[in-house]
């Protein structure tokens, strides 16, 4: 004879229950929904790229063999202009370009501002190899 109101208990703690249920799925899905976070804005220059290309084996300094290969440097002449751009960067000639003689070769390169001297034009060859 007591069934009814303890039938009423059920439903009523189970529609609690289920309300209880729904408002916290509802918070969870709010703190859920935050915007992502901001990629960082690309403001590097491209220098990062050129640099990854011509370090192959990412020892962190570039080599003569690797700069020539980077310019895809297939013949002789192609070679021997690489090698005289690599010269150009390699301001402490101890045959290997480091980041920062890469950077500042770079700066100077892309800067508009940067023309290139003409001076003189041959350089005597003085060096005995
Ligand atoms: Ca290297
Ligand atoms: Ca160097």
């Amino acid at each position: 004879m007591g069934e009814a109101p303890m039938k009423q208990w059920i439903v009523a703690i189970m529609a609690v229950a289920f309300a209880a249920a729904l408002s916290m799925n509802a918070q969870a899905r709010k703190t859920s929904s935050k915007p992502p976070p901001d990629t960082p804005p690309a403001d590097k220059p491209d220098t990062q790229a050129m640099w990854d290309k011509m370090d192959s084996d990412r020892d962190g300094s570039v080599t003569l063999a690797e700069f020539q290969q980077a310019k895809g440097a297939d013949n002789e002449v192609a070679k021997q202009n690489a090698k005289q751009m690599f010269e150009k960067m390699d301001k402490d000639s101890d045959e290997s370009i480091t980041r920062a003689e890469f950077d500042e070769w770079s700066k100077g390169y892309l800067s508009p501002d940067a023309k290139p001297k003409k001076k003189g034009g041959r350089t005597k060859e003085s060096k005995n190899n």
